[in-house]
């Protein structure tokens, strides 16, 4: 700020074209800075200010300058004050701007919902699905590991050592360092070990489901080396293939709306009889296309009445109760769900992919 020049007494046009040029150089420096504007105001106009010092002075000035000494100061007073509000005024708005600016709502931004979501895989999907189906008709969930006994995955499930249907469910081996207290260890080839577990634990009756994770020596359209089934099993006195049949018509019924559905002989070494259960094709209703071989059923689970000798492993007695169970694929009925052509799609990990599901 400039120094003030040194003031004579009065308010002369001398004193006051100086008070003028010190107070317009002073302000110029203000602009901008609101602390400085406002000890400007005082400087000049308060109580003890330059320009109330001169009105005050205008009094004892000789009767006749008074008059035009008081208008000349009053008028130069009304001319600064003028320009000093402006001031405050511009830097009052300024400001705000800049207080808005910094805080400001930017609507153009994305919302939050906007992000993006994730999602359960499809997989996991119908699993979910298939298991919220048998769980409304009475059947509770069961788990069981996923690197498996040699006794569980294949000996308790009546597949003896080098039986030739082991050959259909190759997978790895691992022997296990103590190998007198387990044969073993294998990635389990599918979810009937826990039919085992579970009966052992729980003895009849039974009715569990078991979804989980499974592992082949398997790769093509159809076939990955990692899958999922989804195993029941629900044994009681007087169970018969009538049960078995009517508890997969409504799950099939649930799942896919009505639609015909048949068995077929098959073989698996746990259960006999065994079959294998087909779907009248959801693609074509039935007719035959490209994706069912023009025979117009599509394969989705294999099952059976539990055998004898497996409810005898697991110490329950074949002449009091019977039962039945199945395994199904949880993969083969995302690709019929969805029409996809390759199960690898499903676990190549690609969300541009999986997000169209
Ligand atoms: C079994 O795994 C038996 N444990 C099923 C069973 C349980 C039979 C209880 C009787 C009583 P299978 O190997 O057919 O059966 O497999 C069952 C289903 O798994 C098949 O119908 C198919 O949908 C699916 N599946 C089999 N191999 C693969 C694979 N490599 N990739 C994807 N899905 C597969």
């Amino acid at each position: 700020m400039a120094e003030p020049s040194s003031a004579p007494t009065g308010p002369t046009p001398e004193v006051l074209t100086a008070v003028e040029s010190d107070f317009t150089s002073a302000l110029d420096h203000a602009r901008g800075n609101g602390e400085a504007l406002q000890r400007l105001r005082s400087e000049y106009f308060g109580p003890k200010g330059r320009l109330t010092g001169l009105l005050r002075s205008v009094g004892q000035l000789p009767p006749a300058e008074r008059r035009d000494a008081g208008q000349n100061t009053n008028k130069l007073k009304q001319k600064l004050e003028a320009g000093l509000t402006e001031a405050i005024e511009a830097q009052e708005q300024a400001a705000r701007e800049a207080e808005l600016k910094s805080g400001r709502l930017d609507m153009s931004l994305d919302g939050r919902l906007n992000r993006p979501q994730g999602a359960f895989h499809p997989v996991t999907r119908v699993i979910r699905e298939m298991t919220d189906i048998f769980a409304r008709m009475g059947f509770s969930v069961a788990t069981g590991p996923e690197v498996e006994t040699d006794g569980y995955n294949f000996e308790a499930l009546n597949f003896p050592p080098d039986h030739p249907a082991r050959d259909m469910q190759d997978t790895f081996f691992v022997r296990p360092p103590d190998a007198r207290a387990i044969k073993a260890l294998v990635l389990r080839t599918h979810t009937s070990p826990v039919q085992i577990r579970s009966m052992r634990a729980q003895g009849a009756p039974i009715r569990v489901i078991s979804p989980g994770r499974v592992y082949r020596c398997d790769e093509d359209r159809t076939h990955s080396p990692m899958f999922h089934q989804i195993e029941g099993l629900w044994v009681d006195e007087g169970i018969s293939l009538a049960h078995l049949k009517g508890v997969l018509t409504s799950f099939v019924t649930a799942l896919f709306g009505e639609r015909g559905m048949r068995l077929r002989p098959s073989f698996f070494p746990f259960v006999e009889p065994g079959v294998e259960v087909d779907i009248q094709c959801v693609f074509c209703g039935g007719s035959g296309c490209r994706v069912c071989k023009h025979t117009g059923w599509m394969e989705i689970l294999g099952a059976g009445m539990v055998h004898p000798a497996v409810l005898e492993n697991c110490n329950i007695d074949p002449e009091r109760y019977t039962g039945f169970a199945w395994g199904l694929g949880a993969d083969r009925i995302a690709m019929l769900r969805w029409q996809i052509d390759d199960l690898a799609h499903l676990f190549r990990s690609d969300v541009r992919f999986l997000g169209q599901l």
